[in-house]
């Protein structure tokens, strides 16, 4: 409905900034290398695909901590170059497949996303929530807020005033959670941001907490949706080779299904890989993670629609 052309634009994100480990600036090439563009092609999209961009070019020489975060001129001059990006394949009317890099790079897809589909809603599959402001975070890492800045609840920092708050609160929703600072769940209450956690995938299964979330984000389907999948909303055994990596998550095919689910809407317009880290666990763990990886984009694409 929305897209113009069955151009899918695949933009590797090679960075890890947002985070204390390395390795996940590795998670775009490795999909790549996995082949992920031949099995889109397969599909029948047409892939357009740059190559990972070299980032370090936008590495300040001097990246002091600065109210609580870390690298935050990093951050925001790869986020800021990189939402430009995503903003033109969107704007053409491609889906836009972001592979990541660390969270962080959510600035980038949701603010190039928004800015093309002001009215885009955002589904966002994590263990974590990703909404610490910089005066609630405790580790400073900046992938763990973007969604504060996205959503303007952040308080001003200097070095992110290119950011701006394109997303409404009722536009949002999670799937998966299970390690929620309690800073984030205040934001989340005070806010009354809908969230289904791992708790609501037990209750009442992940069909119903799909249906539930595109009635509160999207009732009348009718609005573009960018999903942004966090490769730790996974279990585990299902996804090791990510930093974070929280028990008690989706099985394989709850993963699967809320890819499926939301292509088969027919409005997804943008999907998010992130927290590939094929440096973390043995080889088969990258293996797995990586082919999982694989597997839930091409759902976003329609491989499961009959
Ligand atoms: N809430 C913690 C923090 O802010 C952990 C954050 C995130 N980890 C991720 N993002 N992988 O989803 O530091
Ligand atoms: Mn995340
Ligand atoms: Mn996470
Ligand atoms: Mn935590």
């Amino acid at each position: 409905k929305f897209l113009k052309s069955s151009a899918v634009s695949v933009i590797g994100v090679p960075f890890s900034g947002g985070q204390p480990r390395g390795g996940v600036d590795e998670g775009p090439v490795r999909l790549v290398e996995f082949g992920i563009l031949n099995q889109i092609e397969e599909l029948g999209w047409s892939v357009e695909y740059e190559g990972n961009e070299n980032l370090d070019s936008l590495r300040p020489k001097e990246d002091p901590d600065t109210l609580n975060l870390k690298q935050p001129k990093y951050v925001s001059a790869v986020t800021e170059h990189v939402s430009k990006q995503i903003y033109n394949a969107a704007k053409e009317g491609k889906f836009v497949l972001t592979l990541g890099g660390d969270h962080s790079v959510g600035l980038a897809t949701v603010t190039g996303v928004l800015r093309a589909y002001p009215n885009a809603c955002l589904i966002w599959v994590d263990a974590h929530a990703d909404i610490n402001t910089p005066a609630s975070t405790d580790s400073g890492n900046i992938h763990g807020c973007p969604l504060s800045f996205l959503t303007g609840i952040a308080d001003h920092h200097p070095d992110f005033e290119w950011v701006q708050p394109l997303l409404k609160t009722d536009r949002l929703t999670y799937i998966g959670l299970r390690d929620i600072d309690e800073g984030e769940k205040k934001i989340i209450r005070d806010l009354n941001i809908k969230a289904f956690s791992m708790h609501h995938v037990d209750k009442y299964g992940i069909g119903k907490v799909v249906d539930m979330a595109l009635d509160h984000v999207n009732p009348n389907r009718d609005l573009p949706i960018h999903l942004s999948f966090d490769v730790d909303a996974l279990d585990p055994s299902v996804a090791p080779s990510t930093g974070t990596p929280v028990r008690g998550g989706l099985t394989f095919r709850e993963g699967h299904y809320i890819c499926e689910a939301i292509a088969e809407t027919g409005l997804l317009v943008a999907t998010d890989i992130m927290e590939v880290n094929p440096t973390l666990e043995d080889s088969n763990a990258v293996y797995q993670t990586v082919q999982v990886g694989c597997s839930l984009a091409r759902c976003c694409l329609g491989e499961a629609l009959l």
